[in-house]
């Protein structure tokens, strides 16, 4: 008997080669361990906010508990117009931000609406087995799944859209990633064990985007998100994006979009790319303290002007504010930041140190 998931899944071509492979795991005990633990809900927010948090875990593990709904949709990327056939985790490019401590429990309920054409699923970098979750939590349009996990390992971790083959980083790039961030149940510490504390927390996603271009050289619009599929693998598989933004459009995060902060404030940069590399840069400022790689059980680095985002992975860096103004935070490879779209302001208020810097002279005409 042919099911509907079958029918589907065959006709969209995917193959999900290794879920066999994985059909022996249960997807339920009688006495699991977090049966027993207290449960929280937690409302998520649209980047480049996250959802209120404690940084210290105030008493035992718990399980956390997160919904987010795929949205299949059109969203305007640049200034011009110009059109993709979006696939979103809760309508945003990225997805939404989690955070929990190290020893909690992620239990995501994930659904895909019927209005959507796309089987989808999620794999957290952040889990353990089943392909991330990804094998546990393939659901074609109409159906919810409730994946449960353990955070084992602090850290920033990328979550993503994997549902198989061509389909894996056409979903990714088509706006399917996200971020979660595992708090030390103590919260973040320096090299030699001093607690830091931030002030506010920003969450910059990173997208590369590949829209085809017709015979005119004008940018493709789509009927439908399947209809986009063939002429975007084909410019996909030239290897270089159209856009490459931040918060999932150029300008996303800039002019009356800019993240603010004051003069004397800790605020945390986590930073994700989950299909291609990048290297944050603040203009005018620094990371303090920066995890490149975003796993707080190691050292984070200190004083640094650029840093590397892996493919795949999200960093977090932290840097208090020393001098009001307008900062720029870039991809340091500027034509990523300034041609394709990679540029977010940050909008300082508070009082100017002439001691860090002062302008001796104004410019004027060349002294004799
Ligand atoms: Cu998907």
């Amino acid at each position: 008997m042919v099911t509907r998931r079958q029918s589907i899944v065959g006709a969209m071509g995917v193959v999900f080669a290794l879920a066999s492979a994985t059909s022996f795991i249960p997807t339920a005990f009688a006495q699991d361990i977090a049966d027993q633990l207290e449960r929280r809900t937690v409302e998520l927010v649209a980047p480049p906010f996250v959802h209120p948090h404690d940084q210290v875990a105030t008493g035992p593990a718990q399980v956390v508990e997160f919904t987010m709904v795929i949205e299949e949709k059109e969203m305007v990327i640049d200034d011009d117009g110009t059109v993709v056939r979006a696939m979103t985790y809760n309508g945003s490019v990225p997805g939404p931000m989690m955070v929990v401590h190290e020893g909690d429990y992620v239990e995501l309920t994930l659904v895909n609406p019927e209005t959507n054409e796309m089987p989808h699923n999620i794999d957290f970098h952040a889990a353990t087995g089943a392909l991330g979750g990804g094998a546990l939590t393939e659901i074609n349009p109409g159906e919810q799944v409730v994946l449960r996990f353990k955070a084992t390992r602090p850290g920033t971790f990328v979550y993503h859209c994997a549902p198989g083959g061509s389909m894996i980083p056409w979903h990714v790039v088509a706006g399917m990633s996200g971020t979660i961030m595992i708090l030390p149940r103590d919260g973040l510490k320096d090299e030699v064990g001093n607690p830091l504390r931030y002030d506010r927390v920003y969450y910059v996603g990173e997208n590369d985007f590949y829209i085809p271009k017709d015979e005119d050289g004008e940018y493709m619009r789509f009927d439908s998100v399947g209809e986009s599929f063939s002429d975007t693998i084909e410019t996909m598989r030239g290897l270089i994006p159209s856009h490459v933004v931040f918060n999932g459009a150029r300008g996303a995060l800039t002019g009356d979009n800019a993240m603010t902060a004051s003069v004397g404030e800790a605020v945390l940069i986590v930073h994700s790319q989950a299909n291609r590399d990048s290297r944050p840069h603040l203009i005018g400022g620094h990371g303090d303290y920066v995890w490149e790689t975003g796993k707080f059980n190691n050292p984070p680095e200190k004083d640094l002007e650029t840093w590397f985002i892996r493919g795949g992975s999200a960093g977090a860096a932290l840097y208090t504010f020393l001098q009001p103004g307008v900062y720029a935070y870039v991809n340091h490879n500027l034509i990523e930041a300034v041609e394709l779209g990679a540029t977010a302001h940050f909008i300082v208020d508070g009082e100017w140190d002439d001691d860090l810097m002062k302008q001796v002279q104004a410019p004027a005409p060349i002294a004799e």
